[in-house]
């Protein structure tokens, strides 16, 4: 079985990177065999050019992001951990990719028309970004894909493609789905508990958590949530958002106790934000330790990259030729 996921580097990671997604790829990666290919995540920084950026601030990103997966305990002995844009198989499977979806299937992408209504000109990349994500999946023939909620409407495009490739073409890629982690699959602003926790988002950055914001300050965070009316404390998603994304949360930093039966161990929202609180920064401290570690060795995290990007190429080479080949293009000879 084979996992990819990836991470853009439009921004600091926040919590809900890491509770929806990088948290979980790290106990995959423990919990799986040995052989580092059958797991990969990758840095997709290609996709960062879907929106406007600055280009040293994505390298600085790129950089943060790649050592901080790092930092969550992905281990590259035993998955590879890379970067796109240093993977050539990504961009070529791209174009066969869109020439097999449709503009009406990338217009209705949730993310394209979210995205686009907030910025004044918009690029081709952002329309095409499924097509892009469907190749980062397919070139490595993945079957799993863990992902946060907000990315589940592009995977199943991706499986879509999959399909479609497969039947017009022939058989080359297996059919991937994603996978959504028990809790924390989509953590909220605390300030505008409606709206995703997101790392680009420049509005209500008091309500985000970013990964390496110090200890203090993500506890002012936690304490200064917006809740919600009355006093009671419930895991009711639609009357009372702000409560459930603490519950959530609570259940994502800890053992995975149900967010609803949390509930039922709280009085106050006084006292359930101050354990939010506690363990996020237990989740975050022992993080940014293993972040310090790492930055102070920037030749390492390069060699981890380098290490990476070869053996995702070899991996991924055999699935571009193959289906360069179903779809008609004559083979260098
Ligand atoms: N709030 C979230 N809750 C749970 N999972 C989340 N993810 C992102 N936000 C949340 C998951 O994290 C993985 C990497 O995300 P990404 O880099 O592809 O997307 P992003 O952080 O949503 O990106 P942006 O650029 O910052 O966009 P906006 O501003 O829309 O948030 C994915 O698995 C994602 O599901």
């Amino acid at each position: 079985m084979r996992i990819f996921s990836g991470v853009k580097p439009t921004g600091h990671p926040t919590l809900g990177n890491l509770l929806g997604a990088m948290q979980r790829w790290a106990r995959i990666d423990q919990f799986r065999s040995d052989d580092p290919g059958d797991a990969l995540f990758c840095v997709v920084d290609l996709h960062a050019l879907t929106v406007p950026h600055e280009p040293a601030a994505l390298r600085e990103r790129t950089r943060e992001v790649a050592t901080l997966l790092l930092a969550t305990g992905l281990d590259p002995e035993r998955c590879t951990v890379f970067c796109q844009s240093h993977v050539a198989a990504h961009t070529r499977l791209t174009w066969i990719m869109e020439s097999v979806v449709g503009d009406g299937e990338l217009r209705r992408m949730v993310q394209y028309k979210e995205k686009s209504a907030r910025q004044e000109s918009v690029s081709t990349a952002l329309l095409t970004y499924p097509a892009l994500m469907a190749a980062d999946i397919l070139a490595y023939g993945a079957e799993e894909v863990p992902v946060g909620d907000d990315q589940r409407q592009h995977v199943e495009l991706a499986r879509d493609l999959a399909v479609r490739f497969n039947t017009r073409y022939g058989e080359v890629f297996p059919v991937p789905r994603a996978v959504r982690p028990p809790a924390g699959a989509r953590v909220m602003n605390l300030q505008v508990p409606t709206d995703k926790m997101g790392k680009s988002d420049d509005t209500a950055v008091q309500g985000i958590i970013y990964l390496l914001d110090p200890p203090d300050s993500a506890r002012r965070k936690v304490m200064r949530a917006v809740t919600d009316g009355g006093r009671e404390v419930v895991y009711d998603p639609e009357a009372k958002p702000g409560v459930a994304n603490l519950l959530d949360i609570l259940s994502a930093c800890g053992d995975g106790t149900e967010p609803a039966e949390l509930a039922t161990r709280y009085a106050s929202y006084g006292a359930l934000k101050s354990d939010v609180a506690d363990a996020v920064v237990a989740v975050l401290e022992p993080l940014q330790a293993r972040y310090r570690e790492f930055a102070d060795d920037p030749a390492t995290i390069d060699k981890i990259l380098r290490a990476g990007a070869d053996r995702a190429s070899a991996l991924a080479d055999p699935y571009v030729s193959a289906a360069y080949d179903a779809i008609g293009l004559l083979p260098p000879r």
